[in-house]
């Protein structure tokens, strides 16, 4: 048999300007070669190369569907009795079970797709997954090297399309390359900030028989700075020691980071207030009596107002994202600010930093902490920030006639004590779950924070309960965006995964109506949802499904769905149509305009 193989091991790094199909055309013309064992050694496919070396990544679970392109990888896949693969319904659910996956254990989360209608498939979750920094990694089938960049069946140029989404693409024309550049694709998307990375594997070097090589040290050409500069760190914890008005603005990075423990420490040694970012929620416990909650658009109001009366901001692990900051010009005008990050284009991308430090948050936090010698005198802001906090609390009234969606929120976090792990898809369900669902540890709230990709809560709720099958997870969705994924409940069937569904049913797409009503005089524009009968529907894939029409049957149905052990549960939660969500910050503008109810 004729084994061909590139003999150059493309490696296409971001930003090479290789999406075009003229570019592919061109690097073909260069790299065409022949790669031929001698016969002695002992050769394996290139695809079970790559299964190996995913076992070797330690990658536990995949979640993929297989097609023409990567029918190689799934006949290798065939004796991998150790590694789960799950078949899922789309693609896309591939890709935000590999997020919630990565986000609730934070293992590097891995998904399949083929070539193509399969690749393009997963384009939602990974651009989810390069916006909230969630290590994954990609795996797509492609067509045969001979054929790419010729309009082949099934033949999307995938590397181009992901460039912009992904921390990093690699088309692999050498099979002998695959371990290294899975290898590679792990350590890369969970070094330094994490992020998404695919691997494009063309069908026939999934299928040459290469004499493999040992895996070089991946780790060499990147290595992101993780300690923070001594000086800078000095000068943070002298500001932060003589702020009169200090408060510490917390993300997604404390999280990924593992640096909750050294927030916390941070918090108390210093006695200085924290507001978390949606990204953030868990970075603290949220009933830590220094917890100001969520910030931004629908954060709470007392954290608003202390972010804007600062003097200074600790920014950990954060990006100045607008649905926090609203109008930059407006964010926090009086306050000088530390910025911690291990990415360093985040530092003043958005607002100028005045100390800025990067590094890892963990390390950084930990440091910053020893260096505090005496805590700064903040008393009268504390009282000034407890008074906001009485004044303008959360706030909604549960009557007895309609339910509202902050009470069946509030009501999972009761019955739940606040220990399960909540994922959101995203509209006015995802804030009320921000705001009333108080996280105790990092990692159980996930939700589609820089995206915002409808579709999301359901899936990553699947991946998160295989990455912890011990742990209730509950999906708080709207009726909207569960319809985008929803037939993956038989996935979740066939897996026996007990996850809670709880759509927060108001009939409408509910976050857009709220902007119609308010900015666009109530002109009702394709909002209002005809839905089918969501619990019989559950019932038809095998799961569990109740409807709830009255307040008073609202905890009795919670508590049963929680009791569910072996299916996945639908309740169908009929709540007030006419709720908005609030405070809310209107787009681009200031806590200044901020509307409180
Ligand atoms: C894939 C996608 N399409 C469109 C949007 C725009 N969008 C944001 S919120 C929202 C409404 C969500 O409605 P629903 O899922 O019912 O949740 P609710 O706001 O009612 O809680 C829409 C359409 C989006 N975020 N994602």
């Amino acid at each position: 048999m004729t084994v061909t193989a590139s003999r150059t091991g493309r490696r296409t790094p971001s930003g090479d300007g290789a999406g075009s199909r003229a570019a592919i055309r061109s690097r073909l013309g260069r790299s065409r070669g022949e790669l031929a064992p001698t016969g002695r050694e002992v050769t394996r496919s290139g695809a079970e190369l790559l299964v190996e070396a995913l076992r070797q990544a330690g990658a536990a679970v995949i979640f993929g569907i297989p097609g023409g392109a990567s029918l190689p990888i799934y006949d290798a896949l065939y004796d991998a009795a150790d590694l789960r693969h799950v078949l899922v319904r789309h693609e896309q659910v591939a890709a935000h079970a590999a997020v919630g996956y990565a986000r609730a254990s934070g293992r590097v989360g891995v998904c399949m797709a083929t070539s193509g209608p399969g690749a393009t498939n997963l384009v939602t979750g990974l651009t989810d997954a390069h916006m909230d920094s969630v290590p994954v990694v990609a795996i797509t089938g492609q067509v045969p090297t001979a054929v790419i960049g010729r309009d082949a069946f099934q033949e999307a140029d995938v590397i181009g399309i992901t460039m912009p989404v992904t921390k990093h693409a690699y088309q692999v024309w050498d099979a002998a390359d695959l371990p290294r550049a899975i290898a590679e694709a792990f350590y890369v998307a969970a070094a330094g900030r994490p992020g998404p990375v695919l691997v494009d594997v063309p069908r026939d070097v999934a299928q040459a028989r290469v004499v493999p090589r040992p895996v070089e040290d991946v780790t060499a050409r990147y290595r992101p700075h993780r300690e923070g500069n001594a000086a800078q760190i000095a000068a943070a914890a002298e500001a932060l020691q003589g702020a009169e008005r200090p408060i510490i603005y917390a993300g997604g990075g404390v999280i990924s980071a593992g640096a909750s423990a050294e927030l916390t420490r941070l918090v108390e040694r210093t006695g200085i207030p924290v507001t978390v970012t949606l990204m953030g929620k868990g970075a603290i416990d949220e009933h830590h009596p220094r917890c100001l909650g969520m910030l931004g658009m629908h954060g709470t109001a007392y954290a608003n107002y202390a972010i804007n009366e600062a003097d200074l901001i600790l920014a950990v692990g954060v990006r100045f994202d607008d649905r926090v900051t609203g109008r930059l010009a407006d964010f926090a005008p009086r306050a000088r600010f530390i910025h911690i990050d291990i990415d360093p284009a985040e530092i003043g991308k958005n607002k100028p930093a005045h100390i800025p430090i990067v590094g890892d948050a963990k390390l950084v936090l930990a440091a910053l902490v020893e260096r505090i010698t005496a805590p700064p005198q903040i008393e009268p802001w504390l009282r000034q920030i407890q008074e906001w906090r009485e004044r303008y609390p959360l706030r909604y009234r549960q009557g007895d006639q309609v339910i509202k969606p902050q009470f069946v929120c509030e009501t999972v976090a009761r019955l739940t004590q606040e220990r399960a792990i909540v994922v959101t898809d995203v509209g006015q369900h995802q804030m009320w779950a921000a705001q009333f669902y108080r996280c105790r540890e990092p990692r159980t709230f996930i939700s589609s924070g820089g995206l915002g990709a409808m579709g999301f809560g359901f899936p990553a709720a699947i991946g998160a309960q295989l990455a912890c099958p011990q742990r209730t997870v509950v999906a708080l969705v709207g009726d909207g965006g569960f319809q985008m994924t929803l037939q993956d409940l038989i996935t979740a069937v066939e897996w026996r995964l007990p996850v809670k569904v709880v759509i927060i049913n108001n009939g409408s797409l509910g976050m857009v109506r709220q902007w119609q009503q308010l900015f666009y005089r109530q002109r009702y524009s394709h909002v209002m949802l005809q839905n089918p009968d969501f619990a019989r529907l559950a019932q038809v894939f095998g799961a569990a499904g109740r409807t709830v029409r009255r307040p008073e049957e609202v905890e009795d149905a919670v508590a049963w769905a929680l009791q569910v052990s072996d299916v996945p549960v639908v309740l169908d939660v009929l709540v007030d149509p006419q709720e908005n969500c609030f405070p809310m910050i209107p787009s681009g503008q200031s806590v200044k305009e901020m509307i409180l109810e």
